[in-house]
């Protein structure tokens, strides 16, 4: 069939069985857009900033497991996603990102709204490609589209030229590609897999260590049983979270610069570690020299560059975790430790959980002041199946640590970037993926302020995302490190005096928005909360209201930190629990 180049990408696109995108429209992709006018069967989001559409195709990806895709105009449309690529690609998350360009002749002649986006995304992104030849279109969608799902994954962007969309050729899409050089693990080396049994069998403290490449390759249900089965403690990296319930009688918690006492101290003194999709970034060992002094290390990744890159590996497996954890299952053993299980209760029991940690008890709280604790609790007991998203900073780490997540894909937070302004339009991906699920976006003060031009998509697209503001009226985490390692400085980390909220319906508070009134200004519902009363009223008025988004603007305690914390370059035993007191 004749196809032109905009009719091939729609054409890709059905047989990839997308039926969703995020984009934003501009000079050079009219083309695509004015054929995805005729196409009914793909739904186009229209977000509000490019930036926001790759965030909202890269949690669309992470809450279903299906690639994300965005399309954006050439210029600033393609600059403005470079963020959102670089999230997706630290996180491990399939997206393409179709960018246009300026028409072939012009590359190269400083044209209006060109950028060279093949050199500024090639750091961000797992592949990129530009498509100069028509005749290459299709294959390179396909290629494009493989990469992007296929072994780690990642996001892929193609720059396409405005001649090439409009460019009619007799063409179709390939049903296969085979790329040199490209390959993608499957079940690991059977000594390997052999060797890692036997050593986990063998030890006397071992700790399994799960990672967000159990989220990612969809092998939550083996790593279950194998937990399940060998009743082996278990700590998870910010990303692993969900890969087993957060209530699980096993599960130690998130470890590192904010992890549990337990799972802090659980690693530290084990003498194996079976690490599964993790990569032993810098949060999560602290000092290297100190991380793990006993610990023989069993690595298993499907990216072979993941593993030793931090620490030494014992014995490395390179495979789908699905396919090796299927392989090790029946050759693991449950062994009886009576030692190690008598030390961690005790480590359990000492810290029975992070919660008793805020910097501040309840009575301490000027004013009384709601806690991060106790809105995330209310929150989780009314919408206990809820997809999570989060922004960067304390709200995150408050989530992480007090949730109690039960499924797999269920939280969506920007891990290895930290990408302020991720959380909201995060909520949109996930909300319009997940239509029979109720999505609560956590969100800081700050953060919400990077992306909130994304409350018109919300309401646009009727969607009944929860706004949980945990409103402290600081850059919360940076106020932390002042507080605790620069003296009390608040350096431009101070938005907003929340005394000034408390103030119900009263004038312009003195730096953020009324965040209510901004509510108001989308047509969306709005509260203002501040204390436990208030914040249920709002809940429940909240689950009934399904008709779009509703911001609940929580007024906390403006300096309750998060604890325990590893200060930065410490090791993970030396946990601070509480700031000084002058
Ligand atoms: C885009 C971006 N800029 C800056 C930072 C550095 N940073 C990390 S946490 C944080 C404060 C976030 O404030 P807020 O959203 O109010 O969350 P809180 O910590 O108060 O919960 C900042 C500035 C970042 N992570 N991302
Ligand atoms: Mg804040």
């Amino acid at each position: 069939m004749v196809y032109t180049g905009a009719e091939m990408v729609i054409e890709c696109l059905r047989k990839e069985g997308i039926d969703t995108i995020f984009g934003y429209p501009g000079g050079v992709v009219i083309p695509v857009f004015d054929t995805l006018f005729h196409a009914k069967d793909i739904n186009v989001i229209l977000t509000r900033h490019e930036q926001a559409a790759v965030h909202a195709a890269d949690a669309y990806a992470r809450t279903t497991g299906k690639t994300g895709v965005c399309l954006v105009t050439s210029g600033p449309g393609a600059t403005n996603t470079v963020t959102g690529l670089a999230t997706a690609n630290f996180d491990s998350v399939p997206l393409v990102c179709i960018t246009g360009q300026v028409a072939r002749a012009m590359i190269g002649n400083d044209a209006f709204q060109e950028a060279d986006v093949v050199g500024i995304t090639r750091p961000v992104t797992k592949h990129n490609y530009i498509v100069t030849d028509r005749e290459k279109l299709s294959e390179t969608l396909k290629k494009s589209f493989y990469i992007a799902s296929t072994g780690r994954p990642g996001p892929v962007v193609i720059d396409i030229p405005v001649d090439v969309f409009k460019q009619p050729i007799e063409d179709s899409y390939p049903s296969e590609v085979s790329i040199q050089g490209y390959s993608t693990p499957g079940k690991g080396h059977k000594g390997q897999v052999k060797r890692a049994a036997a050593a986990i069998n063998e030890a006397k403290r071992p700790i399994f260590f799960a990672g967000g490449g159990i989220n990612v390759g969809d092998s939550a249900d083996v790593f279950r049983k194998i937990v399940e089965k060998t009743e082996i403690p278990v700590v998870t990296s910010l990303m692993g979270i969900g890969a087993i319930e957060t209530e699980n009688k096993n599960n130690l918690g998130m470890i590192g610069m904010h992890g549990t006492y337990a799972g802090n101290m659980a690693i530290s003194n084990c003498d194996l570690i079976f690490g599964i999709g993790v990569r032993f970034d810098d949060r999560v060992t602290g000092d290297l020299s100190r991380f793990a002094p006993h610990a023989k290390i069993v690595h298993l990744d499907i990216d072979p560059s993941a593993i030793a890159r931090n620490v030494p590996v014992e014995i490395p497996i390179v495979g789908d975790g699905r396919l090796v954890m299927s392989e090790m299952l029946p050759l693991l053993e449950k062994v009886e430790r009576p030692e190690w299980k008598k030390q961690i209760e005790e480590w359990q029991h000492e810290a029975p959980c992070c919660n008793a940690y805020e910097g501040k008890d309840k009575e301490e709280a000027s004013g009384n002041r709601l806690m991060p604790l106790e809105v995330l609790a209310e929150t989780n007991k009314l919408f206990p199946d809820a997809i999570v998203t989060t922004e960067v900073g304390q709200n995150q780490m408050w989530t992480a640590l007090y949730w109690k997540f039960t499924k797999a894909r269920t939280l969506a937070t920007s891990g290895g970037l930290g990408t302020m302004g991720y959380g909201f339009p995060a909520a949109v991906g996930a909300a319009i993926a997940n239509p029979d699920k109720r999505v609560i976006a956590v969100s800081g003060d700050g953060s919400f302020q990077m992306n909130l031009q994304e409350m018109a998509t919300a309401v646009k697209n009727r969607l009944p995302i929860i706004i949980l503001i945990l409103n402290n009226g600081y850059l919360g985490m940076v106020r932390q490190w002042q507080e605790m390692f620069y003296g009390k400085r608040y350096s431009s980390t101070h938005l907003n005096d929340v005394k000034v909220l408390e103030k119900q319906n009263e004038v312009s508070p003195d730096g953020s928005p009324d965040f209510i009134k901004l509510a108001d200004a989308y047509g969306a519902a709005g509260y203002r909360v501040l204390n436990i009363e208030q914040l249920k009223e709002a809940l429940e008025k909240s689950k009934n209201h399904k008709s779009g988004p509703v911001i609940i603007d929580c007024i906390i305690e403006p300096e309750a930190n998060v604890f325990p914390m590893v200060p930065s370059g410490a090791a993970l035993t030396d946990m601070v629990f509480k700031t000084e007191k002058n």
